[in-house]
């Protein structure tokens, strides 16, 4: 039976959630048949018996996980004989390293690059809801947050400047296949590629080129995702 994965979806359907895709690589890595439940904002507190506050969660043959970091240990855990998704403690110490670094020092900037590009991509009621959630989270109307990214875009390929020289050297952070540290990186470039036309790296980085890898692996799952072309 497949694994269900209630998933962030837009107004036309797409897929933009950071986190989620996370968990929709991993599946993918371990060769899991997957089947998601397109879910907005505003439904997530129906998912399952109620008490799910964020997503990715799946439903696994009754058993319920979620957050995107517990769904990738109980993914190895469970299916230890499909390939490793954290790659054993060190990879898993490898993994949770890029995690931090990019929940702590990627995905904020970009988020003010971006902000109001996902609120355009909402439903009405999920626009409602992102409008006042992220404002009050960011301390200001998010209608004005995205100025002067032209000049904010700069410091974060500077702050990328760590994983630009492994993947200059190696086609993934896992090395010659990637680990679920790429999908960890992989997440914020998705979340705006799904919904920002704003470029945050360009062609001739090796960032950029290791993101065209991680966008066609499994047949294309994440190019295959409405999105903009950068
Ligand atoms: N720690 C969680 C965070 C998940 C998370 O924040 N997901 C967002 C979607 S990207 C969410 O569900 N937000 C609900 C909300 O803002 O109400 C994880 O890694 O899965």
């Amino acid at each position: 039976m497949a694994i269900v994965l209630y998933d962030l979806v837009g107004a036309d359907g797409r897929r933009f959630s950071s986190n989620c895709w996370r968990s929709r690589l991993a599946l993918a890595h371990k060769g899991l048949d997957c089947e998601t439940v397109p879910t907005r904002f505003t439904e997530i507190g129906q998912i399952g018996d109620g008490s799910f506050k964020t997503i990715p969660v799946i439903e696994d043959n009754g058993t319920w996980v979620g957050d995107s970091w517990a769904i990738a240990e109980y993914l190895d855990d469970t299916y230890s004989d499909r390939p490793p998704v954290l790659a054993g403690s060190d990879g898993r110490q490898h993994a949770r390293f890029v995690q931090d670094w990019s929940r702590s020092r990627i995905s904020p900037l970009v988020m003010t690059m971006i902000v109001e590009d996902i609120h355009a991509q909402l439903t009405p009621e999920d626009k409602e809801y992102f409008h006042a959630t992220r404002s009050k989270r960011l301390g200001r109307d998010i209608n004005s947050i995205q100025e002067g990214r032209e000049e904010r875009v700069l410091e974060l390929r500077e702050r990328l400047e760590p994983m630009r020289r492994v993947v200059a050297e190696t086609p993934f952070l896992g090395g010659e296949l990637p680990t679920y540290a790429d999908y960890v990186a992989f997440s914020p470039f998705i979340w705006a590629r799904s919904t920002s036309p704003f470029a945050l790296v360009e062609p001739g980085d090796p960032v950029h080129a290791w993101f065209h890898r991680v966008l066609d692996l499994y047949d294309g799952l994440a190019r295959n995702n409405p999105g903009y072309d950068w």
